[in-house]
């Protein structure tokens, strides 16, 4: 296993957490009844995902490490997001903003209390692997390596994200503070890269953090490809608009051309145009559509449109991962495009550093192996694949994470893999090997796309 360069402690984990719940509170910082609202039926109020957050980490904090009843007896039926769908939730008992505070500062101190319990002595690296972990006892296991602290601050992130996604949906004048200024665009030296064809390893079975789907590490082998050195840009998407690509059927596949037309889909969601120039809705700010920045907020199937009027196509998962990811000098797959060292600001855009997906070009030091860039960070990447379990798929600790996302058996995906991360996902919840996945339709997250073609 890749020796952890920072080994993770009792403060490592608090610092986190702590990281996790002011980006949390921050976007939860705004009237009550902005936060009880249902903004969008797409999204949960801002409420309910606070007081989740909270719920998870009693759930897998709190009750899995100490056992008992809970923080708060009674609240799993409401923060379960099995039980109610999204546009549901507003006409449940929610706690009101007060009381999620007060519930997650609860739950908060007694994981700080648990952390010195089950301290940095607790997280030795699991001993062997495979088939031995069965025998470790399950408070083991979850602490190995930090992972169920790991899980929880991951997730806290997860929601942070979508909570952004919220806000970006949401009517009226700005109240989230706009971020830092991102790192000027340069041009780059190609417009596309080649992936000599042979084996990789997709996946990781060593990352202590890594989600269940992640797992296990495995060979494949890819022909070879070319792909974009950087995702789509608006000047691209805009080309795509002008060549009348959202009224020409033959550019989309059946189950695409039935959504453009049931939606009116004519340009990336949040867009119109006014005079000869296309403007944008940012957080309730008004501003034109920079040409030199990824392409966001559009579905699957405008993506695989835009693809087919390039003469391209999107990449499978694998060849994503194996273009982030594969070193061809030490034949093994980085962490990260750059190494395997965390991600810093020039490096990848993450972490609502800028509130916005940065220029292309920014990031030369993001630059994977094969000359890829912008692969971490800006937009999460939709992928031609479908989000299915690799060979050897264990759910670990709880199903509800993916497994039950994944097709039934002889059954194809209804949900596409993301990759990369976007601008708004917190470092230490992406990696190459991460994989993310949502409906082909889905537009209010921070997506874009990069185009492939095979090497013939
Ligand atoms: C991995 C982003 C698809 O938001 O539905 C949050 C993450 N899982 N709570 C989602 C998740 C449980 C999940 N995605
Ligand atoms: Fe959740």
């Amino acid at each position: 296993p890749i020796r952890e360069a920072k080994p993770i402690t009792a403060d490592t984990v608090a610092d986190a957490l702590r990281t996790a719940r002011q980006r949390s509170l921050t976007y939860t910082d705004i009237a009550a009844e902005d936060l009880l609202r249902q903004h969008s039926p797409l999204m949960s109020p801002l409420v309910w995902d606070l007081a989740h957050v909270g719920n998870y980490e009693d759930l897998w904090l709190v009750r899995a490490l100490a056992g008992g009843t809970g923080t708060r007896p009674g609240l799993d039926d409401i923060y379960d997001a099995f039980r109610h769908s999204r546009a549901s939730r507003s006409r449940l008992a929610l706690l009101g903003p007060a009381e999620t505070r007060a519930y997650l500062h609860e739950v908060r101190g007694r994981t700080l209390d648990l952390l010195d319990r089950f301290g940095p002595d607790r997280f030795g690296p699991m001993a062997g692997a495979g088939a031995e972990t069965a025998a470790v006892p399950e408070r083991e296991r979850l602490l190995a390596d930090g992972f169920v602290y790991g899980m929880v601050v991951q997730h806290e992130h997860m929601h942070d994200e979508t909570m952004l996604a919220t806000h970006q949906l949401r009517q009226g004048p700005p109240v989230l503070a706009p971020g830092a200024a991102p790192p000027p665009g340069r041009r780059v030296p190609r417009p596309e890269v080649l992936v000599p064809g042979g084996e990789f390893t997709l996946g990781t079975s060593i990352h202590p953090w890594a989600f269940d789907n992640e797992d296990p590490a495995h060979r494949v082998h890819l022909p070879a490809f070319w792909i974009d050195t950087l995702p789509v840009s608006n000047r691209a998407q805009i080309a795509f608009i002008d060549a009348g690509g959202y009224d020409d059927e033959r550019l989309w596949s059946a189950a695409g051309w039935e959504w453009r037309q049931t939606e009116g889909l004519s340009a990336p969601a949040f867009w119109w145009r006014e005079g000869g120039t296309w403007l944008r809705r940012r957080f309730g700010r008004v501003e034109p559509v920079p040409l030199d920045e990824p392409v966001q907020h559009v579905c699957w199937y405008e993506a695989e449109a835009h693809a087919r009027w390039a003469g391209r196509r999107l990449p499978t998962e694998a060849e994503w991962e194996k273009a982030a990811a594969y070193d061809p000098v030490t034949g093994r797959s980085r962490r990260y495009p750059w190494g395997d060292t965390d991600p810093t600001p020039e490096r990848a855009n993450l972490g609502n550093w800028t509130s916005g997906p940065a220029p292309l070009g920014a990031y030369p030091a993001g630059a994977s192996p094969c000359g890829a860039e912008q692969m971490i960070g800006d937009v999460w990447e939709w992928t031609a694949s479908g989000f299915t379990p690799y060979p050897g798929f264990v759910s670990y600790p709880y199903r509800e994470y993916s497994e039950v996302f994944f097709p039934k058996a002889g059954r194809e995906s209804s949900f596409r893999v993301l990759r990369g991360g976007s601008w708004a996902t917190d470092a230490v919840a992406v990696r190459a090997t991460f994989r993310n996945w949502d409906y082909p339709i889905r537009r209010q997250i921070f997506a874009g796309f990069r185009l492939a073609r095979d090497a013939g």
